[in-house]
């Protein structure tokens, strides 16, 4: 049978656009008969080892467990999805062009300022404080900012503290950081923070900033202990200051559109994986910094038994001098950052700002 020329050429166009459109569609409309994609592409910006990392696989895994193996969830690794630009993880997600993210919320902040309560100076600084933000109104506010850009938050995690190395000098007070050329991750409250204690900062992606280090065209960097330790931060960086200037959670969360879209049991499945994963990672990265509460979830609930239960420890034993400051010294550090203080307030939100200092309050 002679088949009808325009069924061979145009025919077979627009099928195969007609294919590449179900194949492609964007987030929130699902292909294939059940609806579902077959996989879900999970942006995390650092590598599979670190505490973040272990977190995110454990989620992929949870995910395909509880929803019995419907939802297939994968992780790309170091900003893979983004050719390592980091800072537009949450943008890629609420436009459907990645399905989802465990990210720092240092990341999410150039969609939602708001995210930058964690990074005031010297602000949150200790676990009790973290905790009462997240679960209190102004994490509550946090939430309700990221489902109006588009983002669908299921849990909170936690990238760290972060902690000050470098290679040059101990780094007690401000005066030891004047000059020291430090990287630090492109979101602008940071390179505020440095200057105003007298440091060089220079900005890059985590990704070339470990290539920095090796090659040494920083003095320093600042990082929690949960990406320091596998990064072995040791052979670059001889000195670390504990500081707890800055903390870091990590959000996981959905493209919104497509999260509305699920089943309801697939959304609970979901949100429970991502409690438990949450948990679990949050406990990787407290163990041996805390009061050994990190320490009893892991083993007791998680039945996980940390290879580095004390990371400081293991810091120095590798060669690293820490530091801790003396409290006259922190406060000279807190003294010199309050400007940077007041005018990030501002871009966080008075009323952000102000609800948390409620939750702080409400002992
Ligand atoms: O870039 C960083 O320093 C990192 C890995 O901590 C973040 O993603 C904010």
């Amino acid at each position: 049978m002679k088949i009808p020329a325009i069924w061979q050429q145009g025919g077979r166009a627009v099928f195969a656009i007609l294919f590449l459109t179900l194949l492609l569609d964007g987030c929130g409309r699902p292909t294939g008969s059940d609806r579902l994609k077959r996989e879900y592409r999970m942006q995390v910006t650092v590598g599979p080892t670190t505490s973040w990392g272990l977190g995110a696989q454990r989620f992929a895994q949870l995910a395909r467990e509880r929803t019995g193996g419907r939802i297939v969830v994968k992780p790309y690794f170091r900003s893979q999805l983004l050719k390592g630009a980091q800072l537009k993880s949450a943008q890629m997600v609420a436009a459907g062009a990645i399905d989802l993210a465990f990210e720092s919320t240092i990341n999410i902040s150039p969609v939602v300022p708001q995210m930058n309560l964690f990074v005031l100076p010297f602000f949150v600084s200790n676990y009790g404080n973290l905790d009462r933000l997240e679960e209190g109104e102004a994490g509550r506010m946090l939430f309700a900012a990221l489902r109006q850009k588009g983002l669908e938050p299921l849990a909170w995690g936690e990238n760290g503290f972060r902690q000050l190395t470098n290679n040059r000098r101990p780094v007690r007070n401000p005066e030891d950081l004047r000059g020291l050329r430090i990287r630090v991750v492109g979101s602008p409250i940071f390179i505020d923070i440095f200057h105003a204690l007298g440091a060089d900062p220079v900005n890059m992606n985590w990704g070339d900033a470990v290539t920095a280090f090796q090659q040494g065209t920083v003095d320093g960097q600042e990082n929690p202990v949960g990406i320091l330790v596998p990064v072995q931060i040791y052979q670059y960086h001889r000195f670390a200051t504990f500081w707890n200037y800055a903390c870091d959670p990590l959000v996981l969360y959905w493209c919104k559109k497509e999260w509305d879209a699920f089943p309801q049991d697939i959304r609970t499945a979901l949100r429970s994986a991502a409690l438990d994963a949450a948990a679990f990672e949050k406990a990787l990265v407290r163990v041996g910094l805390d009061d050994g509460e990190a320490l009893k979830v892991l083993t007791k609930t998680f039945r996980y038994h940390p290879l580095i239960p004390d990371p400081r420890n293991f810091l120095a034993q590798h060669g690293m001098e820490i530091i801790i400051p003396a409290p006259a010294d922190a406060e000279r550090f807190r003294a010199a950052t309050r400007p940077v203080m007041h005018k990030w307030i501002r871009v966080t939100g008075e009323d952000v700002y102000a609800a948390a200092l409620r939750d702080l309050a409400a002992q």
